[in-house]
């Protein structure tokens, strides 16, 4: 069954040719108003801690390949909320609002593990990149990293498998626990749309990605969309094991990120943990009023398109839209008759990334700074600029 509305069918029909024969920059293409949503893709960065229990629990043991293990868990427990919540929400996959220079998400959760902030920036609009970083100061933990998005599409309109060919994530998260001075670099999975034909799109993860920390342990996760093993859907296996050491995994890992999975110790083959994100909730972000936002804030500077959207009044989503290309256009030809460039509000362009660089080959991964328009670095000098209630304690 189709999910296409019968009056977009001439549109997501030519959507789809478009995408069929295009490479390159998603946002610059245009969808037909079923599919857009009203959530810019800035705000995707808190799908990271929506179960900030999860996300401290790391600091608190004191054994450091269960440490890995429980970083490991909370990676895993992320991956539902940032690939399906969605469709869960929304019925499928929509198209985000694609982020302008300088736009800011801002958020916190108050729950058990105390207060957790989120601040993401759009740090780059030419390439798309969002950078965030998101911390707990009770626990001393700190999560930071950057991302953009490559999508090539399969030229061939197979109707069977239509779909993108690959979506590639460029960028890594570096997870950071104070109290041991431990760092963890996690590289992010590869995507592939499907559902396109049918007008529900759905994101399935595929190839493998991995968690390297500074202590000498190595995460890999194997996704299968289809799930050859299990024979359902988001499935994936992950195994712990010492830095170079593969065949000797301390944990193996087996289940869906959609549905639940077990944690077994590798040798005695007993199960010692396990996560299902069906089960335990996700903790709310507290994000301001849209009248007390700053003007660079996500949902403040997108209230009037988000409104036309939802009316589905695409007159009016393209009129507001354009008024805030408008307005970009000219802070960007302001900034270059003035030679300077737009200062990043928590992030600083950096030469180098010494985590990244002490811990990236093992893994064998490479920063590929020109499709980010840089290496971002949060700067914890420039969050003094967060006003209350972000202000850190
Ligand atoms: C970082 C995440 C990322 C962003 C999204 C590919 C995608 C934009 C990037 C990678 C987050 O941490 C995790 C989750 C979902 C990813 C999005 C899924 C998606 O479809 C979009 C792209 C840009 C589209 O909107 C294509 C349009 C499609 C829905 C058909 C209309």
């Amino acid at each position: 069954a189709s999910a296409v509305p019968p009056q977009s069918k001439g549109s997501w029909t030519s959507f789809l040719k478009s995408i069929a024969s295009f490479n390159g920059d998603l946002s610059s293409i245009t969808a037909p108003p079923f599919i857009l949503s009203t959530t810019s893709l800035v705000e995707y960065s808190s799908y990271w801690a929506e179960h900030p229990s999860v996300f401290v629990a790391p600091a608190s043991e004191q054994d450091p390949a269960k440490r890995a293990m429980l970083v490991l868990k909370w990676f895993l427990s992320t991956l539902k909320q940032q690939y399906s919540s969605r469709n869960e929400k929304l019925g499928s996959e929509k198209k985000p609002l694609n982020p302008f220079l300088g736009e800011l998400f801002l958020g916190r959760w108050e729950d058990d593990a105390g207060t957790t902030q989120l601040v993401s920036e759009q740090v780059s609009h030419h390439p798309p990149v969002t950078g965030y970083c998101i911390w707990n100061r009770k626990y001393g933990i700190r999560l930071q990293g950057y991302n953009a998005q490559k999508a090539s599409f399969s030229n061939t309109i197979n109707v069977k498998v239509f779909s993108f060919r690959k979506c590639y994530q460029i960028g890594h998260a570096i997870f950071h626990i104070d109290a041991f001075s431990e760092d963890y670099l996690i590289t992010l999975p590869s995507l592939h749309i499907e559902g396109l034909i049918t007008g529900s799109p759905y994101v399935e993860l595929n190839k493998s990605s991995y968690i390297q920390s500074s202590s000498g342990y190595t995460a890999r996760i194997d996704y299968s969309g289809k799930g050859w093993l299990s024979g359902k859907k988001n499935s994936f296996t992950a195994s712990l094991y010492p830095e170079g050491r593969e065949k000797e995994p301390i944990y193996t890992i087996s289940g869906q990120w959609t549905g639940s999975f077990t944690i077994c110790d590798a040798k005695s083959k007993k199960v010692v943990d396990n996560f299902d994100p069906n089960v335990t909730k996700t903790t709310q972000l507290i994000v301001a009023p849209v009248e007390q936002q700053d003007e660079m804030e996500s949902r403040r500077a997108w209230q009037k398109v988000a409104q036309a959207i939802s009316k589905g009044d695409m007159d009016t989503t393209s009129y507001e839209k354009s008024i805030i290309e408008n307005q970009q256009r000219d802070m960007r030809k302001k900034e270059k008759d003035e030679g300077r460039e737009w200062e990043r509000r928590f992030f600083t362009r950096a030469e180098t990334h010494p985590v990244f660089d002490a811990l990236s080959k093992t893994i064998g991964e490479s920063i590929n700074d020109t499709s980010t328009n840089g290496i971002w670095m949060f700067d914890p000098e420039k969050a003094k600029n967060l006003r209350p209630p972000f202000r850190q304690q």
